[in-house]
């Protein structure tokens, strides 16, 4: 990682989705030595504390046209978008700790006006591609990457005044293997290059993640890593609130992090999803940690 200042924001959002605790991510992840990791490498490290977010008052959290506590998801975004905008204005890495993943969309708002061509790696199960009119569920953290195509609802789409955030021949999904059909149909209109399961059974992680560094490089000036941690296999990271068995394992997400680190292409990250009540132990905290520490450089030897 070339940038050596790096602001840790928390975001205590559960509100895109239905399973209460992803708001303690923070906590957990914080509780797991983020700060200490990173400082161990020789990070200046910034915590910035976590982004208020408003609760919806109760019974208020019915779904309105198929989006779930939209104008609490919305106005957290929007203060997210501020505080990593900030960020990268005053030189610094946003490093975002979720928080349901319904909190790229703050995230990715903030930081894409910095580049003419943000690269986004998409390392999760699911395609997050949804809109209200595909959503099977109405849960906004199905739907931040379509957000960030310019997809979706005003109050989303157009956080900080621009739209769309990324282009989609500059994302990578690596990982899924739970994609709705809206989230295919859009998958093939729009071009988006997908590593599912099968590819990287196929190939390996390893062939996997030089294909898109290559991919990446020719065509973005900053890569921004959004990884849920649901792209783990459950076995491996228990503490997530949509699970899906056959995922990518320990040592290839490791492996990725490291390849990562090797190139020094990485400008945003964040990790997200990490719910500590379905959580045993803190472990999937403490492997977010892990991962973090081999994508900011950590070495094995
Ligand atoms: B996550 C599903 N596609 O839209 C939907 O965890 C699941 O941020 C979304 O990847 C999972 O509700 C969202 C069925
Ligand atoms: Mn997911
Ligand atoms: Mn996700
Ligand atoms: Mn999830």
């Amino acid at each position: 990682m070339n940038n050596k200042r790096v602001s840790i924001i928390g975001v205590p959002m559960d509100l895109g989705q239905n399973r209460r605790g992803v708001d303690m991510g923070p906590s957990a992840i914080r509780y797991a030595g983020v700060l200490e990791t990173l400082e161990a490498l020789n990070f200046q490290i910034e915590d910035l504390g976590d982004i208020k977010i408003s609760r919806p008052s109760r019974g208020a959290e019915q779904l309105q046209d198929n989006l779930r506590n939209l104008s609490q998801v919305a106005e957290g975004n929007e203060l997210l978008a501020k505080q990593v905008d900030e960020t990268i204005t005053a030189g610094r890495f946003p490093l975002v700790l979720g928080g349901d993943h319904s909190i790229a969309i703050g995230s990715l708002a903030g930081i894409a006006k910095h580049y003419e061509n943000l690269g986004v790696i998409w390392y999760d199960a699911h395609g997050d591609l949804n809109t209200a009119d595909t959503s099977p569920s109405g849960n906004i953290h199905g739907m931040p990457l379509a957000v960030n195509l310019g997809l979706g609802h005003e109050r989303l789409t157009n956080i900080l005044g621009y739209q769309p955030k990324i282009k989609p021949e500059n994302i990578v999904i690596i990982g899924a293997r739970s994609l709705d059909e809206g989230e295919k149909e859009l998958i093939r209109e729009k071009g988006i290059k997908v590593y599912t399961m099968h590819e990287v059974d196929r190939i390996g992680m390893s062939a996997v993640i030089s294909e898109v560094i290559d991919y990446l490089k020719e065509r973005t000036d900053g890569v921004h890593l959004s990884l849920d941690l649901d792209g783990l296999d459950p076995g491996d990271a228990p503490g997530v609130g949509t699970p899906v068995i056959g995922g990518l394992s320990y040592r290839e997400s490791h492996l990725a992090m490291e390849m990562l680190a090797e190139t020094d292409m990485i400008t945003s990250a964040e990790f997200v999803e990490v719910n500590p009540i379905l959580d045993e132990k803190n472990k999937t905290a403490v492997i977010a940690v892990g991962l973090m520490g081999s994508l900011f450089g950590e070495k094995l030897k």
